[in-house]
């Protein structure tokens, strides 16, 4: 392409071109760069339109109208107070104390993390927030925080998005300058699905404060408080807000109830607020908590501890709002909440219902309803880019209250079946789940201890075992890779400890860890893999790709691949990214200020023998092919 360059360049043409030409004339290293980006995106994009996007599979491209965006917005007062702006001035106990002194409840907007999480498998690109994000902070600035990373984003980005979620952070932090940003942060775990070193937590979490996050909601998947306590330690140490989550499971109202109980859930406040957290959240991730347990428990736990609660469901059973209203009533500082199109069943009540149920109470929020309608627009109109991701539920089901499965599990859980050909056993699958949380002993199930009950959920169901066969051919049965993990203690120790048996059972003398499983963990050296991801990548890596490479190297690596091989993916609008072009249809990708590919598709041709096929496009009006080897 540089030769070409070259020869199509006006001075060459004229014949003045001196033998300097090349040195002096930098804007054809240029063209050559730019020529690259084009061949990269026809590739990606014929590449899709051939074959399909992962999960999705080939399918016709539909129709999309573009989102409506949010019209006539009332601006915000110039007295607001921003919960930000007291974070970077006056620290994280000036905002707890500011939350407390609030008479109208206040909320976390999760459209942009969890309500996507839990309704179209995480999918949710970078491009179709930053669209918003401006308007979000303009049209509900009375918001405590929106909680926009962390959970199961980090992995997903990377994986099936070819996106970094650093830079996700950085884009939006730089579009919501004045919102508190919150991110969903797994323990020990990081925002993974293992233990980590500690040194490793840390640097994650200076760097995540770093690039703009201002409340990490803490937990770990079993509630074990010795696998929350340096985390917690991190965040303050980086002047930010440690929210430290209890996950709730069970039911506080059911008599026979002996391990989730009052005093578990005070306990455990207690002990969080002595190691420093300047929020309790609870954090119901299946969406257990009954209106009546609600009101109970943050009623009990106001009184217990002196730091403000957070309460976080889950809408499955259809029951969010009335719990909700229970727990304002028994005073809770902040509640979660998605814009409605984006809310209900897996994901959070709406922001607007809530605010509808709330009108005209002392609680009620201060926020401008119109505003807040004329955002849930943009989303629904944007949630039809995703349909191919919605494997959730049709409608409220209160069979949760069985299986008790978090939301953010429900439709990756069933992404999960589909991918070893069992979706069509979901109902055996979600009895199976009750049955492995009975087995191991009623466990916490939240990312990652959900997974290891999913897990041997699916593989129960693949290989037809019963529990009796489970316990009468145990010896000889090879169990996934996360059941062993989990009883041989590396994700910490559920209250009430292992189920003697099965752990036997499953770990065939092996002795389970006696200590918290960072205790065994070596700190890592930064510079030793810095160097060998610079191997890898050919140049000096920064420290957020050291963190994402020792997190997940081969999806990291993948995704460095990928992004090579095809540019940058997260130029194109959604609709192309997932289905491709159209014949005839024309599209534009905007890279930067000044530089827009125009990309039209103008032919198909016959695949060759080995299956590939030309595909003849125009790029800013000039012809192009590219090889496509269809896969079907
Ligand atoms: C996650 O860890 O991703 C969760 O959403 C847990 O609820
Ligand atoms: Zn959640």
């Amino acid at each position: 392409p540089f030769l070409i360059n070259v020869l199509k360049h006006p001075e060459f043409s004229s014949g003045k071109a001196t033998t300097r030409f090349i040195d002096e004339t930098p804007e054809l290293f240029e063209y050559s760069k730019l020529r690259d980006r084009g061949n990269k995106s026809l590739q990606y994009i014929g590449n899709v339109t051939v074959n399909g996007f992962p999960g999705i599979g080939k399918v016709e491209k539909r129709a999309f109208k573009e989102p409506r965006m949010p019209e006539n917005l009332i601006l915000p007062s110039k007295d607001i107070v921003y919960p930000k702006h007291i974070l970077d001035k006056e620290g994280p106990e000036a905002v707890s104390q500011w939350l407390k002194e609030q008479n109208s409840v206040l909320m976390t907007d999760t459209t942009f993390r969890d309500a996507h999480q839990s309704l179209l498998a995480t999918r949710m690109r970078t491009k179709d927030m930053l669209t918003i994000a401006e308007e979000t902070e303009k049209a509900i600035p009375e918001l405590f925080s929106v909680e926009m990373w962390g959970g199961a984003t980090f992995d997903v980005s990377y994986r099936f998005l070819t996106e970094d979620p650093w830079e996700r952070l950085r884009k939006l932090r730089k579009k919501m300058p004045n919102t508190l940003f919150q991110m969903l942060f797994r323990g020990s775990n990081g925002v993974g699905y293992e233990n980590l070193p500690d040194n490793v937590l840390e640097e994650f979490i200076r760097l995540a404060a770093e690039n703009g996050i201002d409340v990490f909601r803490i937990f770990d998947s079993l509630n074990w408080v010795p696998q929350m306590e340096k985390s917690i330690q991190y965040v303050r140490d980086q002047n930010k807000i440690a929210e430290a989550a209890i996950c709730y499971t069970g039911d506080l109202n059911d008599p026979s109830q002996t391990k989730y109980t009052m005093d578990y859930y005070k306990r455990m406040a207690r002990e969080l607020e002595s190691l420093g957290a300047h929020i309790i959240a609870i954090k119901d991730m299946a969406g257990l908590l009954k209106p009546h347990a609600a009101y109970r428990l943050i009623g009990e736990l106001k009184n217990t501890v002196s730091v403000p609660i957070h309460l976080h469901m889950h809408d499955t059973s259809g029951n969010g709002v009335y719990t909700y209203g229970a727990a304002i009533r028994a005073g809770v500082d902040v509640v979660d909440v998605a814009q409605s199109a984006l809310s209900g069943k897996t994901s959070q009540p709406s922001i607007s219902s809530l605010y509808y149920a709330l009108e005209g109470t002392s609680h009620a929020p201060k926020f401008n309803i119109k505003n807040v309608e004329n955002l849930s627009r943009y989303w629904e109109d944007t949630r039809k880019f995703y349909a191919d991701f919605e494997e959730g539920m049709p409608a409220a089901s209160t069979e949760v209250y069985s299986h008790q499965m978090p939301g953010g599990q429900y439709t990756n859980l069933k992404q999960q079946a589909k991918g070893v050909g069992l979706e069509d056993r979901w109902d055996d699958i979600k009895e199976a789940y009750t049955l492995v949380n009975k087995m191991f002993g009623d466990i916490v199930k939240v990312t990652p201890s959900s997974k290891v009950v999913g897990d041997m959920a699916l593989f129960m169901i693949q290989n037809e075992l019963t529990e009796e066969e489970i316990f009468e051919k145990g010896d000889g049965i090879d169990f996934p890779k996360s059941v062993v993990s989990f009883f041989k203690g590396e994700l910490g120790i559920p209250e009430g400890g292992f189920p003697e048996r099965l752990q036997q059972l499953v770990l065939k003398g092996e002795e389970p860890l006696a200590k918290r499983p960072g205790e065994y963990k070596k700190p890592l050296d930064f510079s030793v893999i810095k160097a060998e991801l610079a191997e890898h990548l050919d140049r000096e890596p920064n420290m957020e790709e050291v963190i994402s490479y020792i997190m997940y190297p081969q999806v990291y690596l993948d995704y460095t691949f990928f992004y090579n091989m095809y540019g940058e993916v997260n130029k194109f609008d959604t609709p192309t990214f997932f289905y491709g072009v159209r014949m005839g249809e024309q599209i534009e990708v905007r890279l930067e200020k000044g530089k827009t590919l125009i990309i039209k598709l103008i032919q198909i041709g016959d695949p060759d023998l080995e299956g590939n096929r030309i595909l003849y496009f125009e790029l800013n009006g000039q012809g192009r092919q590219v090889e496509i080897l269809d896969k079907s």
